[in-house]
């Protein structure tokens, strides 16, 4: 017997909102049922397509087998062709105050009113099947379902962008994706023709340094922030517009992966960003992120060193001050994967009344790409028709038939203005929520050029770069020395070397070393390659000025939220023989204070205590590996430290948490696991008089002491400064 469609799974009531109800409708649950064919004819026979006799050919005739096959010839549909690699979830966000004197969208003027979210992040050069920790730029794009229609911010993780002119994203994407003779590499700027095209357009100097930062390399997609880029427009009832940078700030810091971490979380779990979210907000540690605005003045848009409509610039915060207005909350994972993440249709030109643009050139060329991609990638003009991408409030023009059309719209009439249906649909006044473009002035002249204001290449890749702390910079020159190892022609290393000689002379010297190369001597106006036929050289040369901003705090990840320690992975290594008060002393601490604790051991099954109980492993150490775990902790007991000491996947495991700089914990009775460490042999030999034996490593007997202390060192995120020297093998 065929279940009660009652019987179903009932949502969760943090999950209840205006949109997830209206995807309920969508939402098919064959549990219980019978199966059908997709016209609800029953089917008897799934095993055996109908043949002309038991060893027959098969009859065209058999509608079951060629309906199926059909289907499943097509379903497939094109990957984006950028940020193809992306996993999303549902959520909501609330303003805290009114923000009507800024702007008119009643979505940021009304506490009260929560607002349904869609947001899918994503890795930007990879294919759909690619690593989640490739080095790149992440995808941060949010659909808010609001009462006036949808606005979608779609951003990424860093405020920048590689060029100014959306003339240019073409080339961009082609020099960045695998080269088109082999399709080589596989999500990776670390070949020539990313190098080739960087090297001749200096606007890309800025977002190369946070390409080329741990910013590239998030530990979660949790911790990263997320930024508008472009400097948008609110608009208030009264017509008076503002200049406005969005952002979000992750409630949980902001923080990164070791390179050499990062290339080994992508062979043990290509998914690792894709399941760390989907597992928080499955254990209801559900991600949160505060919205932030800077804003400026109308009359203050030339008040700045920079241009506010160049998207290689931010603003810095000394300058402008991020005021946090509201928050959003993630709680909910998508039922199927491809009807929610890969239909969703993001579009930067989804504004609602009281959020305008400004003419930013990137900016204006997305305007155009986003629609038009999507006639490709979703197969016609009715993709707003599809779950995902209808707005919460009803839709009601005159368009209409298309590809796979699902509104029947009743009525003689499509067209306005009409007397047959007394000009229904209407267009809605001002006061009525009616979209009214900004009034902004424009008096000027076609011309087809950059503006000179858009030169400054360097100066705040130079603020970036010394902005950074002592090991985040050695990661960028680690990374650039990596990225540029793996370009094969010396001419393009040359080159990028002139271009971050321009950056910082130091910088360019290290990478120079790495290299075995010298810098060449490359005036300013022959860096810009990009340039008209007809252009003159000397028009079209970056700028270098030394910028009067020395630091700006907000640019590094040095700073960050780090006081707790919510959500984070801990290994505790055991084998048979295990203390079991050792292990669940500790195991209890961190699980208190939010952690997620996996014991690992010789094989799955189970291991027995010392004394006698029966403990369920999470994971062997044939299936786990350091790089998926923020910490480690190995507790006593006599035979399991044996098993440990000698197990060379236990050791393994522990040198490599030391050399990504990860917090370990010892009891003192499992000192000898440590002694087959090679970070622990060289600590001097009365090391035994502290419990802390150096930068991240706690020993101790007194499990309170060593538990409180392991989760103040797992809440520092990592132990950099043991990278100095930058020598350590694993
Ligand atoms: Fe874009 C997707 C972010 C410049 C053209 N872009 C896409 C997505 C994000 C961004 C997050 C994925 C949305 C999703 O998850 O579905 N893009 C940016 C940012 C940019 C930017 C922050 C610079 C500030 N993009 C940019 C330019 C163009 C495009 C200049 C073209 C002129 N972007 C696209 C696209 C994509 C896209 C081809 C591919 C899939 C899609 O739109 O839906 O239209």
């Amino acid at each position: 017997m065929a279940k009660k469609s009652s019987e179903k799974k009932v949502a969760p009531v943090q999950q209840e909102n205006e949109k997830a109800a209206k995807l309920e409708s969508f939402v098919a649950d064959s549990t219980g049922e019978l199966m059908t064919t997709n016209h609800g004819v029953k089917i008897n026979d799934d095993q055996n397509s109908l043949k002309a006799g038991e060893r027959g050919a098969t009859l065209l005739e058999d509608f079951i087998l060629r309906e199926k096959i059909t289907h499943f010839d097509h379903e497939r549909i094109p990957e984006r062709i950028v940020h193809a690699r992306g996993s999303a979830a549902h959520g909501v966000f609330k303003v805290y105050e009114d923000m009507s004197e800024l702007t008119r969208a009643a979505f940021l003027c009304d506490p009260g009113a929560e607002t349904p979210v869609f947001v899918r992040f994503s890795t930007v050069a990879g294919s759909r099947g690619s690593t989640d920790l490739a080095r790149d730029v992440r995808g941060f794009a949010v659909k808010f379902y609001t009462q006036e229609g949808n606005f979608d911010l779609v951003g990424n993780n860093m405020p920048v962008f590689f060029i100014q002119d959306a003339v240019k994203f073409p080339d961009l994407i082609h020099a960045v994706k695998p080269e088109p003779d082999n399709e080589m590499p596989q999500a990776a700027s670390a070949h020539d023709t990313f190098w080739d095209f960087i090297s001749q357009m200096p606007e890309s100097a800025h977002m190369i340094m946070w390409a080329m930062s741990d910013r590239a390399l998030p530990r979660s997609y949790r911790m990263m922030e997320g930024f508008g880029v472009h400097t948008f427009r609110f608009v208030n009832a009264k017509g008076v517009s503002s200049f406005v940078k969005f952002h979000w700030k992750p409630l949980l810091g902001v923080h990164a992966v070791a390179w050499d971490e990062a290339q080994n979380i992508s062979g043990k779990d290509p998914d690792y960003h894709r399941r760390d979210l989907w597992d928080a907000i499955e254990a209801g540690a559900f991600p949160e992120w505060e919205l932030g605005v800077q804003i400026v003045p109308e009359e203050d848009e030339f008040k700045f060193e920079f241009d506010l409509l160049d998207p290689t610039k931010l603003i810095p915060e000394e300058l402008v001050p991020v005021q946090r207005i509201g928050k959003m909350t993630l709680n909910r994972n998508p039922d199927n994967f491809f009807a929610e993440t890969e239909q969703v249709a993001f579009h930067v030109g989804h504004v609602v009344p009281g959020i305008d643009f400004t003419n930013d050139p990137l900016l204006q060329g997305r305007l155009f790409s986003y629609t038009d991609t999507q006639l490709i990638r979703l197969g016609g003009p009715n993709f707003h028709e599809i779950p995902i991408n209808r707005p919460v409030v009803p839709v009601h023009n005159n368009q209409r038939d298309g590809h796979m059309r699902q509104t029947i719209n009743r009525g003689k009439t499509s067209y306005g203005p009409n007397g047959i249906a007394a000009n229904d649909p209407q267009q809605a006044k001002a006061a009525d929520g009616g979209f009214v473009s900004y009034n902004e002035r424009i008096d000027a002249r076609k011309i087809r050029a950059r503006s000179r204001s858009f030169f400054d290449h360097f100066s705040q890749a130079r603020l970036f770069f010394n902005s950074q702390s002592d090991p985040e910079k050695n990661h960028i020159i680690d990374a650039l020395s990596f990225e540029l190892g793996k370009v094969k022609a010396v001419e393009i290393r040359e080159r990028m070397l002139a271009v971050l000689a321009q950056i910082d002379k130091g910088l360019a010297g290290e990478i120079a070393f790495a290299l075995g190369l010298h810098i060449p001597k490359i005036p300013l106006e022959e860096l810009n390659n990009s340039i008209p036929a007809d252009g003159d050289r000397a028009d079209y040369a970056s700028t270098n000025p030394e910028g009067s901003l020395a630091k700006s705090e907000a640019l590094s990840m040095a700073g960050t939220i780090k006081d707790n320690i919510k959500t984070r992975k801990i290994a505790i290594l055991a084998a048979d023989g295990v203390d079991e008060k050792s292990l669940s002393k500790v195991k209890d601490t961190l699980v208190a204070e939010g952690a997620v604790v996996h014991i690992i051991a010789p094989k799955l099954g189970e291991i027995t205590s010392k004394g006698d109980k029966k403990i369920v492993p999470d994971e062997s150490f044939l299936t786990a590996a350091s790089v998926l775990y923020d910490a480690v902790y190995v507790p006593g007991g006599g035979n399991s430290v044996a098993t440990l000491e000698a197990e060379a996947n236990a050791v393994h495991f522990l040198n490599e948490a030391f050399k990504h700089c990860k917090a370990i914990a010892a009891d003192d009775e499992a000192i000898q696991v440590l002694e087959s460490t090679y970070f622990f042999k060289k600590l001097p030999a009365d090391y035994a008089k502290e419990t802390v034996l150096r930068e991240g490593i706690i020993v101790s007997a007194d499990f309170n002491e060593l538990a409180s202390t392991f989760v103040e060192m797992i809440a520092l995120h990592r132990f950099w400064e043991r990278e100095n020297p930058r020598k350590i093998p694993a």
